[in-house]
């Protein structure tokens, strides 16, 4: 048993290097950023430097050959209480330069089974300042005996991460009232889509009456998708030109008890466009408006557009192509920062099948990868 040092660019690249030369259930010894000096001193780079050493059922390569100078009948044992040693005293030099703010400890004394979970969080892109805070989490709650026992460990994670995940009711129809509802977000997220889910749930599971508005009126493919959908469902549609249009368009579904409005897709960088979309909704004054997210996009986007959409009042979230996502850490990430409420998600193309309510104990064993769509 020997201690190796990996350096990468990321903690990820060097977790995933000691697991490839050292194999799974290797023990991480210590964790620091060094930075390195470039050719010609062009500033410096921030490297992660992991060492570890074989975890006890590692990868069996051929017996180790005695080092020089230690003789063959030296027994492992012995070898062993020296390695020991050593690193105990490696240990405190460590542990001596960190407490004089020289190394920067990404993982201090954390606990050898947290670091696969936290390898793990890592691999479904949770970020690692959020990853950290979440194993870390673990490690304070939990008793040094119980880190032991995965589920337990897995438990509390999940608890942690529903901590940050708040979820809104579903849509219901209200008795004697109409309800108004609007969907936004950037383009291509599956607004269009998710209004026919809805709908068509709302019509055939929940016996509702539910009337189709939309003001996507840019491109006339917009129109016929919506229309298309609200001739399959047999619902009343009604097309808005211009905000001035949205109070007649109402009255045109007729008797409806919830009216879904559909909004074109506006990228979250386009100021002007996302001001229009407000006056369309401040003549519709829906009760409530959802902003359509997509789990692929990346966290950047994702955070900006709920920046942006705060214009227009989108105080829940919906999530589509679950589906689709390598990982929903980005998804975590901004869930926590939004402050807004997750109302459904969606987990494919199929209409209306591919939607359900969000429940926080789903959504938080989807992101920590320990449940599929
Ligand atoms: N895999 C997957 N695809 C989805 C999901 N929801 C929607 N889509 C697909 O995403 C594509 C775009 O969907 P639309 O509903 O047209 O998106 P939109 O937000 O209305 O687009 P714009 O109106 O152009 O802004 C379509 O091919 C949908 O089938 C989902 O949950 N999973
Ligand atoms: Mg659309």
């Amino acid at each position: 048993m020997s201690a190796r040092t990996f350096r990468a660019a990321t903690m990820k690249q060097a977790l995933a290097r000691v697991r490839r030369d050292l194999g799974g259930d290797a023990v991480i010894l210590d964790t620091r950023e060094v930075r390195r000096r470039r050719l010609f001193g062009l500033g410096a780079r921030e490297l992660i430097e992991v060492t570890a050493s074989r975890g006890p059922h590692g990868p069996v390569t051929a017996p180790a050959q005695p080092p020089e100078g230690v003789s063959a009948a030296m027994t492992s044992g012995a070898l062993h209480a020296q390695f020991g040693e050593q690193l105990s005293r490696l240990h405190a030099m460590v542990e001596d330069l960190s407490r004089h703010g020289r190394i920067d400890h990404l993982l201090p004394d954390l606990p050898g089974e947290l670091v696969s979970a936290y390898a793990q969080l890592l691999d479904d892109e949770v970020p690692e300042i959020l990853a950290r805070r979440l194993v870390r989490h673990v490690a304070d709650v939990l008793e040094p005996e119980q880190v032991h026992r995965p589920e337990l460990v897995s438990d509390t994670l999940r608890n942690a991460v529903e901590s940050y995940i708040a979820i809104a009711p579903p849509i219901a129809a209200v008795p004697g009232a109409r309800r108004v509802i609007a969907l936004v977000g950037p383009t291509g997220v599956g607004k269009t889509t998710t209004v026919a889910k809805l709908a068509a749930t709302f019509k055939l599971a929940h016996g509702y009456r539910p009337g189709l508005v939309t003001v996507d009126t840019y491109r006339i493919a917009a129109v016929e998708q919506l229309r298309t959908y609200a001739e399959i469902i047999d619902l009343p549609l009604s097309v808005v030109n211009a905000p001035s249009e949205m109070r007649r368009a109402f009255d045109e579904l007729g008797e409806v008890d919830m009216v879904l409005i559909d909004t074109a897709g506006r990228s979250p960088r386009d100021e002007v466009k996302i001001r229009e979309l407000a006056d369309f909704l401040a003549e519709a004054r829906p009760d409530e408006v959802h902003l359509v997210l997509s789990a692929v996009a990346a966290e950047r986007s994702l955070r900006a557009a709920v920046e942006r959409f705060a214009v227009v009042c989108a105080d829940r979230l919906i999530l589509t192509k679950l589906d689709e996502a390598d990982g929903l850490g980005g998804v975590l990430t901004v869930l926590g920062q939004a402050d807004r409420p997750v109302s459904y998600i969606t987990t494919g193309q199929a209409v209306p099948d591919d939607i359900e309510p969000a429940a926080r104990t789903r959504l938080a064993r989807l992101i920590l990868g320990l449940e599929v769509v």
